[in-house]
């Protein structure tokens, strides 16, 4: 209780101590590993200030740390866009590929040794946050890099996380990214209440920290023990120059830094790290999958810049894959989305890696011929990460009296259609395209699930039912669909029938590019789709592309054109797009937010030496939309030429291609404000 007679002006006063104290116990425990005082001592001052509150409601204030639990549960997410986008992170398995990394990032800064930082890579869920004059305004997951969930909510109700910022010297606007996730004792705890209550338990910690982001009530995420720590920021204002110190700072304002974060010097500096951390590994009281390493000067990183998403300056060591034995019951084929047919293990339940495996992929069918794989064999399972658990080898030595081979099908185990096998292709496809159930089913999910025309409610299940009662044939069915046809099915009320239609209607007018995504055309992944969309701008446009105009989109290889160019030679096809239309579909085509792009539609080549790193100059060029090739031909717009430029020049000279000195590149890069 409050001090009787504590009149408001000392209300506010003791309430504001109070708050300061609490913060400081706080950053005491989670940031400075070092408990300051009891927790009957933490838990008295809490209610003390809650008492004051209540007493005074117009003195609570939003970072009060009463107030972490105080969001009301919402009805779903709202979509945030990352001003800066959320990079990934390319992986290496083995030494070799360490050293091929330090070799590329050396080569690109033209040095002889690199200085990294080096840190454990958490299994959890990567956050960004938001800090605005020192306030935690907005938390948001990573999503697809480009756009995530807005959890703000739950984010506010994990004490690790500080609501507003420690110490001095932050910028007016702070974004931090990191990792949220759950230490195994907070696991353990958690699922041993779960047990004595007879509730559910979690899975494993990273499941378990994803789902409790995932909750609508924050009081839900509120009761999960989640913990986080910070790895690097959305911009440089306001921070050092490098890695370290900049993780340093982040420390010193409030945020949980990895205490394992240090630099190291150079490929044999990494390899180093990477050993001792993995010794460490089951001490550090939460799953990690490896390390990541990151080149330390910023201003390096920028030299290096990015290729697709992923920056060239680091790369995450992932630590071996968990394996184990089981026996493998049965071998079944699956058709996808796509009529290639993957045969999947059917598998003896086996714990690896934190879940329990069923099924494991076995790839194709000269992999299962490589393997030796026969129903009843004894094999190992592999699980790594997030990946999709495969059958590693199998162990042919421990296989008792004859097993019978496996055999391809010839026909789809699902339309019966033939299977088809091209010479030079390891993948076996059903033929039956359009009338292959499975496949109808699998592209109709596609089309409906959240990267793509995200259609809310639209299911597995239920796109088998729509499909198996001959409802929906094609994508374009879905649109004509009405409550009533819906309120037939099987488990359908009259108000789930009204919100799927409800919520077809609400994705009659996505993005081009979501759009091209969802359409399902082979290797056109979502960042393809985006890139195809920016770049043409229209589906006519697209349709009308040949190779050629395809291939000058980022991303996009012979493989991807030719994809796509056969996509839109197959009429079927253009029937689907066209009656899309006729049922109201209309796609938006988002405004252009690149930059002034001066140089699009040419092709530059570099020579010789330039007074900044070549992988900086060709960067800089492309961020101005030309394409930057290795080699002089007909097709080149522009020579850059260095110093003691060899035979390129005298190639650009014979051709009659324009040859520009240093100087004049300068020039260029000035009026374009990148110098
Ligand atoms: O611990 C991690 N999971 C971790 C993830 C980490 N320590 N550092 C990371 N650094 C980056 C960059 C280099 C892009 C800033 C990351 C991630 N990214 C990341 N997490 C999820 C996707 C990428």
């Amino acid at each position: 209780m409050s001090e009787p007679g504590l009149d408001r002006t000392a209300a506010a006063t003791r309430a504001a101590e109070l708050r300061a104290l609490i913060d400081d116990y706080d950053h005491h425990y989670y940031v400075l590993d070092d408990p300051r005082v009891p927790d009957v001592e933490y838990d008295r001052r809490l209610r003390e200030l809650q008492a004051i509150e209540t007493d005074y409601p117009d003195l609570v204030t939003p970072d009060s740390p009463t107030q972490r639990v105080g969001g009301t549960p919402l009805d779903a997410f709202e979509e945030v866009r990352h001003e800066t986008p959320m990079l990934s992170l390319g992986n290496a398995f083995s030494e070799e590929e360490v050293r091929e990394f330090d070799r590329r990032v050396r080569e690109g800064l033209e040095v002889a040794q690199v200085v990294y930082a080096a840190e454990p890579k958490l299994d959890g869920v990567a956050i960004s946050l938001a800090y605005e004059n020192g306030r935690l305004v907005r938390a948001a997951t990573r999503g697809d890099g480009a756009s995530g969930e807005n959890v703000t909510e739950n984010v506010r109700t994990i004490a690790a996380i500080p609501l507003r910022l420690r110490g001095e010297g932050w910028p007016a606007r702070l974004e931090v990214r990191g990792e949220i996730y759950m230490p195994l004792a907070g696991f353990e705890a958690f699922n041993a209440a779960a047990r004595n209550a007879g509730e559910r338990t979690l899975v494993n910690p990273r499941n378990a920290a994803a789902g409790s982001l995932r909750q609508l009530d924050p009081k839900m995420t509120a009761a999960r023990p989640l913990a986080f720590f910070a790895y690097s920021v959305a911009t440089r204002d306001g921070v050092p120059d490098h890695q370290l110190a900049t993780l340093e700072r982040l420390r010193d304002w409030g945020f949980p830094v990895n205490p394992e974060v240090t630099t190291v010097r150079g490929v044999d500096g990494l390899l180093a790290y990477y050993a001792a951390i993995g010794e460490k590994r089951a001490g550090l009281g939460y799953d990690i999958d490896g390390v990541v390493y990151k080149v330390d000067a910023f201003d390096d990183q920028e030299t290096l810049g990015f290729v697709s998403r992923a920056p060239r300056w680091a790369l995450a060591h992932k630590f071996p894959a968990q394996e184990e034995i089981t026996r493998l019951l049965a071998i079944d084929v699956q058709v996808g989305r796509t009529g290639a047919i993957t045969p999947v293990a059917r598998l003896e339940p086996v714990f690896v890696g934190g879940v329990t495996v069923t099924n494991a992929t076995l790839h194709n069918e000269d992999e299962i011929r490589r393997k030796d794989a026969r129903p009843g064999d004894w094999v190992v399972v592999r699980r790594a990460g997030d990946v999709i658990p495969e059958v590693a080898r199998v162990l042919v030595e421990r296989r008792e009296g004859e097993l019978a081979p496996f055999e391809m099908p010839a026909e789809c185990p699902v339309c019966g259609s033939a299977v088809e096998r091209d010479e030079d292709q390891a993948v076996a496809r059903c033929t039956g395209g359009l009338v292959c159930p499975a496949q109808v089913k699998q592209r109709i999910g596609h089309f409906a699930s959240r990267k793509a025309l995200d259609i809310e409610g639209l299911g597995d299940k239920l796109v088998q039912q729509l499909v198996d009662t001959g409802l929906v044939g094609t994508v374009a069915d879905l649109f004509r669909l009405d409550a009533d046809q819906l309120t037939e099915l099987e488990r359908m009320g009259e108000k789930s029938a009204s919100n799927l239609v409800n919520a077809i209607g609400r994705s009659r007018t996505p993005e081009l590019g979501r759009l091209l995504f969802a359409l399902g055309i082979r290797e056109v992944g979502e960042v393809t789709a985006a890139n195809l969309a920016r770049h043409f701008r229209s589906l006519e446009a697209l349709r009308e592309a040949d190779i050629e105009a395809l291939e000058a989109v980022d991303d996009v290889g012979p493989v991807v054109a030719a994809h796509v160019r056969a996509f839109f030679d197959e009429p079927h096809n253009i029937e689907v797009l066209e009656a899309l239309r006729d049922a109201g579909v209309r796609y938006q085509v988002p405004e252009d937010t690149s930059g002034p792009q001066p140089l699009a539609g040419q092709t530059w080549v570099l020579t010789g030496t330039l007074g900044m790193p070549r992988i900086k100059a060709k960067n800089l060029l492309q961020s101005l939309g030309a394409k930057v090739s290795g080699s002089v031909s007909g097709k080149t717009s522009v020579l850059l030429a260095g110093e003691n430029a060899g035979s390129k020049r005298d190639k650009a000279e014979k051709l009659g291609v324009e040859i520009m000195e240093e100087d004049a590149f300068q020039a260029l890069l000035r009026e374009h404000g990148l110098a």
